[in-house]
């Protein structure tokens, strides 16, 4: 019976280094200690790594690389996001499964995960490479009682959150460049998009879609990335366990939107600025009307970029693509 082996496998991923005896597992589950062996069969051929400790009993040591809810459920230690948690191993974009869910009423916090997108898109509809398996391709449903024009500082936390997230699994210090993009050096590693569902009572839902290439070799980007993407594995030189990567962004996006609610977006810049690529750069920011070069001095209260153009003239920039 599977959900007995999935509960099984959230047991002993709960349980950690910690061994637990096979006595033990068979009366919490109710079931003989001949059947508990018998899933630990089950869990072997599923790709689970299980140790049996001499006198103390099992534990795993290795959990297959898959983003199943059960697996990103164990020992997660949120309190409202990803306690609800819709998996697939394809859909077209999570953007768009996210969107439909956050219509039907899914609460704050639901998150959408696929290990293939087909149809992965950026802003203004761009493409979003996606490579089964390799990356993390999910989106979050949040539900705060903000005003909508305060949702683009909602990817201003996000790529504060998956920074510490990325350093806190694999010890890398990547950079954020103005909105969503972060980065190692000039490579992008992770694109984030804020989407909002609104009427006249306010935010309904922020849909926040996270891209986060983690094992792609060079040659898994598509041809039209290759020279501007980049992976967590290419800059660390081993490969990530997708599973804690999720983990802990969900766990740092948790601990910074409750942040943000309480007290505002100052701290949030703060730490914003502390990782950012774009301040005090010459950069240029194309939009839809125009392009501008100059100098971005920081960002305001609000997530605005400020740049100062050689005429020493100071632009609030609210959305546009920056080059460094
Ligand atoms: C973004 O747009 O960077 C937002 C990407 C958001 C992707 C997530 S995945 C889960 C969720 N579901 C979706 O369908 N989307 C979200 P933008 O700033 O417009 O950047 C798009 C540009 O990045 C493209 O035009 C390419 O140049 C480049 N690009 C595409 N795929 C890439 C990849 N895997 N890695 C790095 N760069 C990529």
């Amino acid at each position: 019976n599977i959900t007995v082996t999935h509960k099984l496998a959230t047991r002993l991923l709960e349980a950690g280094s910690e061994p637990v005896s096979g006595q033990q597992l068979a009366d919490e589950f109710g079931v003989s200690r001949t059947a508990i062996w018998k899933h630990m069969k089950e869990l072997e051929e599923m790709g689970y790594g299980i140790e049996s400790v001499r006198k103390k009993g099992y534990r795993i040591q290795k959990s297959p690389d898959s983003l199943e809810a059960f697996l990103v459920q164990a020992d997660l230690k949120t309190k409202k996001i990803g306690k609800r948690i819709e998996y697939m191993e394809q859909c077209a974009s999570t953007q768009i499964v996210a969107h439909q869910l956050a219509q039907e009423g899914a609460p704050d916090g639901t998150v959408v995960i696929a290990e293939l997108q087909t149809e992965g898109r950026g802003r203004l509809m761009r493409k979003w490479d996606s490579a089964k398996g390799q990356g993390i391709w999910m989106s979050i449903i949040l539900r705060p009682d903000v005003p909508p024009h305060k949702a683009p500082q909602f990817t201003l936390v996000a790529a504060v959150a998956i920074v510490r997230a990325i350093q806190s699994v694999t010890g890398l210090e990547a950079s954020i460049k103005w909105p969503n993009d972060i980065l190692f050096g000039t490579k992008k590693a992770t694109g984030i998009l804020t989407e909002l569902q609104s009427d006249a009572d306010g935010i309904q839902a922020l849909i926040i879609g996270i891209g986060v290439n983690v094992n792609q070799e060079r040659e898994d980007f598509d041809a039209a990335v290759q020279d501007i993407a980049t992976s967590l594995r290419l800059e660390s030189g081993q490969p990530i366990n997708r599973r804690e990567l999720v983990q802990e962004i969900l766990h740092f996006l948790e601990v910074y939107t409750e942040l943000y609610i309480e007290k505002g977006f100052a701290p949030l810049k703060i730490l914003w600025e502390g990782h950012s690529a774009t301040i005090g750069k010459a950069i240029r920011a194309r939009m839809s009307r125009e392009t501008l070069e100059g100098i971005a001095e920081g960002i305001t209260e609000d997530g605005v970029l400020q740049l100062r153009t050689a005429d020493g003239k100071l632009h609030g920039i609210y959305s546009a693509d920056i080059e460094l």
